[in-house]
């Protein structure tokens, strides 16, 4: 039998901003639980749930502070069972996310470590002697994740410093540690045994770095969307990484019900699928590409086909167009609803696991807010540079422009909270008018192409384990793939295109004409076509 995660569907959850039920202005646990008949009727398999574990937030749950605690705001442990028990009720899959890699500095473990040199947890972090006559210039020239900063933080009480990949106060675990190992797999465990299904795995590919500090290759250019000062070889995705993939599938492996694990990593396709360990290892990786698409036929051809020959199956390549951390999809595409249209249908019948964040299903944008009332700590670093340098970087360095309230109905407060609350951010102000209530049950909305994808992909076998080929032979600007007795198309061009397929009209976006032995696509608009009459028995 193909196992739950090879064909589910995901739907991510921010759960600070998805739904308060408790008029504090900040999403929760029950709030989540209330809206799972929602992510159920469109058709998702699965829910992942952002970090919700106690956390002094400044990274909004991505700075952890005990991982086997949830944090006030969000509810408590009995909720969090609930929540898992609720899911399965409804015959979804749920995830959790860890964060493996760092704690937050508030985390009493490190508060221990950063005590002295010879406290019992003070080989729990990465510390290091710096370099210099005082020793006051970092170990060795890694870099944040923000790129601009080094990863090493000074801590005058020890003299030394200690490695944090992304944030300062997030302080990175030394995983070469057995005790730290040992703490974190007892984590990975507590929730198992509460009946998680699964975790998506936060910056998972830099957790192991080389322990002999070595330099990385001082060698600029862009990597993944990233202008990169250094080349991460000895920080990312080195081969101890892989080997860590392994041990937490173990895990996952004696647990019934084939519990997955999905990475959070970034790297070429032929690395990241170092991962899986030919099923040893993670059962699924984000591919990120899709984040920063380009909205052209011959681009995604491309794509897909890279990600085809890395991920065949049972490989399951893991499309990504939104998630948390980076631009709405519908700021890629100038707000054209159209072309988001024809994205949800890429998305949704590719081989693969597709994810969805909340809000994409109704078309949410970006909200402008200024940069200097971000609450984002990315945003707060990056504020300290010049505005043309920040525009060269690219777009949602406030990360805040993305998680805005869930946008429920046209009401105060879009539903997310109580009239009269104000919500942890602001509203996007577009929400009178793009909501879940006014799309729902209407024909021609997001919403319900969303709903109509996710169950004809729910209900195909040739949609969740068909093999995938490209069409040939289609004029520019047309995306064409079959996938078994199924073919879908996509005019991303701007003329009106005909083209020698045909079939039975499953779904449809945008303007086509689908004649005998012809199909004719408007701008964007997309097709699925079924070839094979299914036989009556
Ligand atoms: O993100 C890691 C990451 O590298 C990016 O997606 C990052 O947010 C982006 O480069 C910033 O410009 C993960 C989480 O998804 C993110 O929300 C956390 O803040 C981060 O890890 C730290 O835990």
């Amino acid at each position: 039998m193909t196992p739950w995660w090879q064909t589910t569907s995901i739907y991510q959850v921010y759960p600070r901003s998805f739904a308060d039920s408790d008029g504090d202005g900040i999403g929760d646990l029950p709030g989540i639980i209330d809206k799972l008949d929602y992510i159920k009727d469109l058709g998702f398999g699965t829910v992942w749930v952002s970090p919700f574990f106690a956390s002094p937030q400044r990274d909004f749950g991505y700075d952890v502070s005990d991982y086997e605690a949830v944090a006030e705001e969000y509810g408590t442990l009995e909720d969090a069972q609930r929540l898992i028990d609720e899911v399965h009720a409804r015959g979804m899959k749920v995830m959790f996310d860890l964060v493996l890699n760092h704690t937050s500095d508030q985390h009493p473990w490190f508060i221990r470590s950063r005590s002295s040199r010879t406290n019992p947890k003070a080989d729990w972090y990465i510390w290091a002697d710096g370099r210099g006559k005082d020793g006051r210039r970092p170990p060795n020239n890694w870099k944040s994740a923000m790129e601009f900063t080094s990863a090493w933080q000074y801590s005058a009480a020890r003299r030394q410093w200690y490695m944090a990949t992304f944030l300062p106060f997030q302080p990175d675990l030394n995983w070469r540690n057995p005790e730290v190992k040992q703490a974190m797999f007892d984590t990975v465990r507590f929730w198992l045994d509460k009946g998680v299904d699964g975790f998506r795995l936060d910056i998972f590919g830099s957790i192991m770095k080389d322990p002999g500090l070595t330099n990385n290759p001082l060698r600029p250019r862009m990597h993944n969307g990233f202008p990169r000062i250094v080349q991460r070889v000895h920080t990312e995705n080195t081969p101890d990484n892989m080997v860590l993939a392994q041990e937490l599938r173990a895990i996952c492996n004696e647990y019934p019900g084939e519990r997955a694990l999905l990475g959070e990593v970034f790297g070429p396709p032929d690395v990241l699928k170092g991962y899986l360990a030919e099923g040893a290892g993670l059962n699924l990786v984000f591919l990120f590409n899709f984040l920063t698409f380009r909205y052209d036929a011959d681009w995604f051809r491309q794509t897909i086909e890279a990600f085809e020959q890395n991920f065949p199956a049972p490989m399951q390549p893991t499309y990504v167009l939104e998630n948390h951390d980076r631009s709405r999809l519908l700021d890629r595409v100038d707000g054209d609803r159209r072309k988001a249209a024809v994205l949800a249908l890429i998305l949704l019948t590719l081989r693969g696991v597709p994810t969805v964040y909340q809000g994409q299903e109704i078309g949410t944008s970006n909200t402008r807010l200024p940069f200097k009332d971000a609450l984002d700590p990315v945003a707060t670093v990056y504020r300290r540079l010049p505005q043309f340098v920040v525009d060269r970087l690219g777009e949602t360095l406030n990360r805040d422009e993305v998680r805005t309230p869930m946008q429920w109905d046209a009401s105060a407060n879009a539903g997310f909270c109580p009239a009269g609350v104000t919500p942890w951010l602001p509203l996007n102000p577009e929400y009178p008018n793009v909501n879940i209530a006014a799309q729902q049950g209407q024909d021609g909305s997001l919403l319900e192409l969303y709903r109509r994808l996710l169950t004809l992909r729910a209900g195909s076998a040739s949609l969740q384990t068909g093999p995938l080929a490209m069409l040939e032979a289609l004029p520019p600007g047309v995306l064409g793939y079959r996938r078994a007795d199924l073919i879908i198309l996509a005019n991303m061009g701007t003329q009106p295109l005909t083209v020698r397929y045909s079939g039975q009209l499953l779904l449809d976006v945008g303007e086509v004409a689908v004649g005998t032995g012809r199909t004719t696509l408007f701008p964007d608009s997309g097709v699925v076509l079924q070839t094979v009459v299914p036989r009556l028995s």
